[in-house]
């Protein structure tokens, strides 16, 4: 596969000032030979420097005019030799280009190839490979922070500390197979359960982070709930900024869960509206509050409001179940009109004239920074596949400790930890990943 040569646009598909394409592969340099107008060879251009050129349609009419780069592998993203032409942004003339490269050899692209590239000639690991997603897709300050994190490596480094842990007792185990008159010394037995219990912590703390790397890539659940009529659509469209649900003083406007992506103090969160929980004998309606009740019990974070200004004797509050109480953030709306002394603690706020807004944002901050382990200093997160290794090493850590703490033979002490090791090496993407690459790779944008 890496015979071929590959093009694509990388740039989104639309009309803009520029637009990039992208050519990777042992022959870059000879299709662009073809396509390109560059004045003198393409042998004799310096790599890394831009240089003002034609383009040519299929059909060796002149194109487009813009700039060419090249990139000699394997000092190249992809470590192959990489072309890139940064033209004029219109759809029809980056279509054109890219058929004319497509006919003077190359191969469309399949999404996330390039990267696919990179990885396989060692440029990067597979986790730095995955932060390349996750930069694209971030949509917080905090997630972005996480991305770069992992893209510097970080994930890998951690995988190759636990490796440099596990190698020696391997080692050590394994000399004991091929001395089976001797058996393992309870003192030496002691510091490779020490050494084994020492990558299962780390190990543990890694997983530890897959919640706040849930939360960093998909958003924080925020349900908004509440009786009728209290002024939950405003907070949504407080939070937004925009006016995107409706409000209005009727009780049950809202019928159906509207739901919005928004950033808190860094932090993404999945902000949900829903409809007023109320007994209901509109079928309708209550579809909608069944709705809301699935929403309160996924929920990260429950934003109950309430009408701060009426007695709390008047109103009916969520009930949550006890693990969920510390999700919850009561708001006290409509203070504009008076917040009553009964309330228990809670946000007091004004959807109508804008005031406990920074309160509730630090409230919000406060409650997922706590349910969701977030790290605003080392953000690392990992994410559901490497979560499946690392519990999978915990596992096999685990029977090797046992294993050799009942004095088994150390062949099978030695078996689990090489299961262990070869988990390691499937983080990073070291050992045989086939299977695995299809699935990541493939949810790249083309030309990626
Ligand atoms: N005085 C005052 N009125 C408010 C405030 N927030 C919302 N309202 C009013 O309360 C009414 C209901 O607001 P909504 O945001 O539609 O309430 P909701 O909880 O989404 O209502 P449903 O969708 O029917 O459950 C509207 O008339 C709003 O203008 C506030 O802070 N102060
Ligand atoms: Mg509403």
């Amino acid at each position: 596969m890496l015979q071929d040569t590959i093009a694509a646009i990388s740039t989104a598909l639309g009309e803009a000032a520029i637009s990039v394409v992208r050519v990777s592969g042992p022959q870059a340099l000879a299709v662009a030979e073809r396509v390109f107008r560059t004045g003198k060879p393409l042998s004799e251009l310096k790599a890394r420097q831009a240089y003002l050129v034609s383009a040519l349609d299929s059909e060796g009419g002149t194109l487009d005019q813009g700039l060419f780069l090249l990139f000699r592998g394997p000092a190249s993203y992809t470590g192959e030799d990489v072309i890139e032409f940064h033209g004029h942004g219109g759809l029809l003339v980056t279509q054109k280009l890219l058929e004319s490269l497509l006919s003077a050899g190359a191969r469309s692209a399949e999404p996330g190839e390039f990267t696919q590239r990179a990885f396989l000639n060692g440029k990067m690991d597979l986790t730095q490979a995955e932060a390349v997603m996750d930069l694209i897709h971030a949509q917080s300050t905090l997630a972005l922070k996480a991305a770069h994190e992992q893209l510097g490596g970080a994930i890998g480094k951690e995988a190759a500390a636990l490796r440099e842990e596990l190698l020696p007792v391997l080692a050590h185990v394994e000399a004991y197979i091929d001395f089976p008159e001797e058996d393992i010394s309870p003192d030496t037995g002691a510091t490779l359960v020490a050494k084994m219990d020492l990558v299962l912590e780390r190990t543990r703390r890694l997983i530890d982070t897959s919640e706040q790397g849930r939360i960093l890539r998909h958003g924080a659940r925020t349900v908004i709930c509440g009786e009728p009529n209290v002024g939950k659509s405003s907070l949504l469209n407080l939070l937004l900024g925009f006016e995107r649900a409706i409000v209005s003083p009727t009780a049950g406007t809202t019928r159906d869960t509207i739901e919005e992506i928004i950033q808190v103090h860094g932090i993404p969160l999945r902000l949900v509206d829903t409809a007023g929980l109320r007994a209901s004998l509109d079928d309708i309606e209550r579809v909608g509050i069944e709705r809301t009740q699935r929403e309160v019990e996924r929920a990260d974070l429950i934003l109950e409001v309430v009408d701060g200004s009426l007695p709390p004797a008047d109103s009916q509050r969520v009930i949550l179940p006890p693990e969920a109480e510390s999700r919850r953030i009561l708001i006290l709306n409509k203070a504009d009109q008076g917040v009553h002394p009964d309330w228990p603690e809670g946000v007091a706020l004004s959807c109508l004239n804008n005031t406990g807004v920074e309160m509730l944002r630090d409230a919000i901050r406060t409650v997922i920074m706590r349910v969701g382990s977030l790290q605003a200093d080392h953000p690392i997160a990992i994410n559901a596949r490497h979560k499946t290794c690392f519990e999978r090493i915990v596992l096999q850590v685990q029977a090797a400790r046992a294993a050799l703490l009942e004095g088994t033979a150390p062949e099978y002490v030695a078996l689990d930890l090489r299961e262990a090791l070869q988990s390691l090496g499937e983080v990073v993407g070291v050992v045989d990943v086939e299977q695995i690459l299809d699935v990541i790779f493939s949810s790249f944008c083309i030309g990626k």
